[in-house]
């Protein structure tokens, strides 16, 4: 369907959006009406380019019909079916195909309808472990600087994003935090992996020594940070959390919101780095971004752990109205068979050195200090303008899309994200759209 203009809305007062400058947007609104594959169109019927997939999530490209077919499908034949005592089958078939695609013994799935209540859920369901085994004193929980993981309370606690928690009160007690894992001052300009910094991860083992082992639950991170600006894990710095948290009995949770579902080029960031969390959260590219789906992703004996007691009880006081929703379940399904049919996570692999070679290519752009890739991901970050920090960011930002590209910034790092069926031509009109217009807020 061909999407030519829409009406521009007369009152944008009464939305109040999420993550947005509200005051701008609304005096110079910017409209999409209609998507496409690589492509969104504006209200006024301007094509704009997709380097973002949506936010972070729209993998296998906008309106893909096997995908809008089975949602179709799928809410004429039945819109709704409770999840509690109740089920669907697309939901256990769901579970299953997507069981089949995770690492080592993960193969239990709870639905959840975002990223933050997948975080939400993986946090409720750590402690929850350790306490029917008879550890309930292992309630910490241990996040990272700059981390994101949504924006529940759980996710915001042991997030490390500033304005992202202060101003909210005191949020989750008995939370720690690792340092982050950015360091230009070593690893500016590294294609890949970093090699400096995996030591980055002994500070957990400082953390256990002033909590005690015995206290804390779990650690969460997101294997490549993106929210934050794209960082990349050091070489080795997730193998070394993983053994101290063997080491000393500590849940490991992936957050995969983005890296799930090809963004690295493998199904998940478990798979690129060969590291193995005990559970998982996704969201986004579960679902291709068309109707809202998250996850947590469980090794078996987690699960194991909660089937005990009478038959008839609930084993886990958890869970969402929404939770595997019929529609979400639809496509899901619909988009887990795109990507394999498509190959589209071994296209992400092939795509990346294109990739890599392009942006690197903006090294020597005025005010760039750093930039960072992988897979089909890559941060550029640029120097702040001085006392206006983000506003060379969003400069570009709104250049960029001017230009017929969308992109994200956070603060002033630009972060590249395009659909997977991105096509050279379209990587190279992302790079110098990128070029042109880190040029113009020089
Ligand atoms: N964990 C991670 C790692 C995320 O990136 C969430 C949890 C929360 O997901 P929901 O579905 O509740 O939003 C996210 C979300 C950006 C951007 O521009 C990133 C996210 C969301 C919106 C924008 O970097 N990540």
């Amino acid at each position: 369907m061909a999407v030519k203009s829409a009406a521009v809305p007369n009152d944008l007062e009464p939305f109040w959006m999420p993550f947005t400058a509200n005051r701008q947007f609304k005096k110079a609104p910017r409209l999409f009406a209609g998507a496409k594959d690589m492509h969104y169109t504006t209200v006024d019927g301007r094509q704009v380019l997709d380097a973002t997939a949506g936010l972070w999530c729209v993998n296998a490209g906008h309106g893909r019909g096997p995908i809008v077919e089975a949602v179709q499908e799928q809410v004429a034949r039945m819109d709704y079916a409770p999840a509690f005592q109740m089920g669907h089958p697309a939901a256990f078939e769901l579970a299953g195909r997507l069981a089949g695609m995770l690492p080592d013994d993960i193969n239990h799935v709870f639905f959840t309808n975002s990223g933050s209540e997948a975080v939400d859920s993986a946090l409720k369901i750590a402690i929850a472990y350790h306490r029917i085994r008879g550890e309930g004193a292992r309630q910490r929980l241990i996040g990272r600087e700059r981390g994101y993981h949504g924006v529940g309370f759980g996710g915001i606690a042991v997030g490390g994003i500033a304005p992202n928690r202060k101003f909210f009160g005191s949020l989750l007690p008995g939370v720690d935090h690792l340092p982050h894992t950015h360091a230009p001052e070593h690893n500016a300009f590294t294609r890949g992996q970093p090699e400096w910094g995996s030591h980055l991860a002994d500070e957990l083992e400082r953390i256990v020594a002033l909590h005690d082992a015995s206290t804390i639950a779990a650690v969460i991170v997101e294997p490549m940070a993106g929210s934050t600006g794209v960082l990349i894990p050091p070489k080795g710095y997730l193998e070394r959390l993983r053994e101290i948290c063997d080491r000393h009995g500590i849940l490991l949770i992936f957050d995969e919101v983005i890296t799930g579902f090809g963004r690295l080029g493998t199904g998940f960031a478990a798979d690129y780095f060969g590291v193995v969390p005990d559970i998982m959260t996704v969201a986004k590219g579960i679902s291709n971004g068309t109707v809202p789906m998250g996850a947590a992703f469980v090794r078996k004996g987690i699960y194991e752990a909660f089937m005990t007691g009478p038959d008839h009880m609930i084993e886990l006081f958890h869970g969402y109205t929404y939770s595997a929703h019929p529609l979400a379940c639809a496509a899901a399904l619909a988009t887990l068979d795109v990507y394999r049919d498509e190959g589209l996570f071994e296209r992400a692999a092939s795509l990346a050195d294109y990739w890599e070679e392009g942006v690197h290519s903006l090294k020597s752009e005025k005010n760039v200090i750093d930039i960072r890739n992988l897979g089909l991901v890559a941060g550029i970050e640029l120097a702040p303008r001085e006392g206006e920090p983000a506003k060379r960011g969003f400069d570009i930002f709104l250049g960029c899309y001017e230009d017929g590209v969308l992109v994200r910034t956070t603060g002033d790092t630009v972060a590249l994200s395009p659909p997977l069926i991105v096509e050279k031509p379209q990587i190279d009109q992302i790079v110098e759209t990128v070029g042109r217009n880190i040029r113009a807020a020089a």
